[in-house]
């Protein structure tokens, strides 16, 4: 730059400026991270348990968030991961809302430098340095602890104990992994047997629809129902009640999230137990966030650490939840 009066003076401004002001120059040259998050949705008590946690984490870390919520479509978190991409944010974080179909976006983002923090459900890809990192639960061990439950709870019943299965979204991961681990443990006897198994989208709309098809093809021939999610177990109870049965009586009813939802049916003595799956993922992702922006390493996987809940220690859990 020539040196004249003008630019003399416009140099010396500033170095005083900075001499004066170091944090202020520091504040500026250290901008907020910019964190893109495609959301999956707003289905179920979860979800936006899940999305209050990442919104409220994000401005008590100084995250600036872009936020977009697909409605459950693959193609709208595509469209939001594009967006992103397009907008140079530093990093990407999204709940793929079913496994597959991510591979091109995912390369799109790598070839833009921008680093993928996957939170609650992960995707099946080819090359898995399209992500950083996968935080959330083991849902293959949350079907196992329901598995488990119920082979304790029917432990001196000779049987037949007819199962009707309410699974989560069709090709998502929870979905997936919890009838994986459900089965892994009731294959242990066969008189545990699923006598009808279909999605109800993890909504309390679909939930009862597809409960009531449920008691009108089997009806008393129902001894337990197992749902993915504790929405569709709150649905399928209406479903129960309508159809003049006593819902966690009649038909024992266990289910996974354990949201607030759950507790007041488990206290009103309708639910008999849900596997706890924590949406409060937020901390977590801000700390992942600020770990890549200076340059340090994630684990692959990081694991949310979960419990179970049966209705006889509701009560006494109900004041410690905090979804
Ligand atoms: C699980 C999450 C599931 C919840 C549902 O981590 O992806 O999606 O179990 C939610 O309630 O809709």
């Amino acid at each position: 730059m020539k040196l004249n009066r003008r630019n003399l003076n416009i140099a010396l401004a500033s170095a005083t400026l900075s001499s004066m002001l170091p944090g202020l120059v520091l504040a500026q040259d250290k901008k907020a991270p910019v964190l893109g998050f495609a959301q999956v949705g707003a289905e179920s008590e979860w979800r936006t348990a899940n999305t209050e946690s990442i919104k409220s984490a994000a401005k008590a870390s100084g995250v600036d968030l872009k936020f977009s919520d697909a409605q459950q479509k693959q193609e709208n978190q595509i469209k939001a991961i594009r967006s992103y991409i397009a907008q140079k944010v530093d990093v990407i974080g999204f709940s793929p809302v079913v496994e597959t179909g991510w591979d091109t976006v995912l390369m799109e983002a790598k070839a833009a430098g921008i680093p993928v923090v996957l939170t609650d459900r992960s995707v099946s890809v080819k090359d898995d340095s399209l992500y950083v990192t996968f935080m959330g639960s083991d849902f293959v061990e949350e079907g196992r602890k329901a598995g488990r439950w119920l082979v304790e709870k029917e432990k001196d019943n000779k049987g037949p104990v007819n199962i009707v299965e309410l699974q989560g979204t069709v090709g998502s991961a929870p979905a997936i992994d919890r009838k994986k681990g459900f089965e892994e443990i009731i294959k242990s006897d066969p008189k545990f047997k699923i006598i009808r198994s279909q999605t109800g989208d993890f909504t309390r709309a679909k939930g009862k629809e597809v409960m009531e098809a449920f008691l009108k093809a089997e009806g008393k021939n129902i001894n337990v129902l197992y749902a993915h999610n504790d929405d569709m177990a709150i649905g399928a109870i209406q479903a129960i009640e309508e159809a003049g049965m006593k819902p966690a009586q009649d038909i024992i009813i266990i289910s996974v999230d354990g949201v607030k939802g759950a507790f007041e049916a488990m206290m009103a003595g309708k639910l008999n137990v849900t596997v706890e799956c924590s949406p409060l993922l937020g901390p977590q992702l801000m700390s992942a966030v600020a770990d890549i922006k200076a340059g340090k390493p994630l684990p692959k996987r990081i694991l949310t650490k979960e419990g179970i809940f049966p209705m006889e220690v509701a009560k006494a859990e109900f004041p410690n939840r905090k979804y």
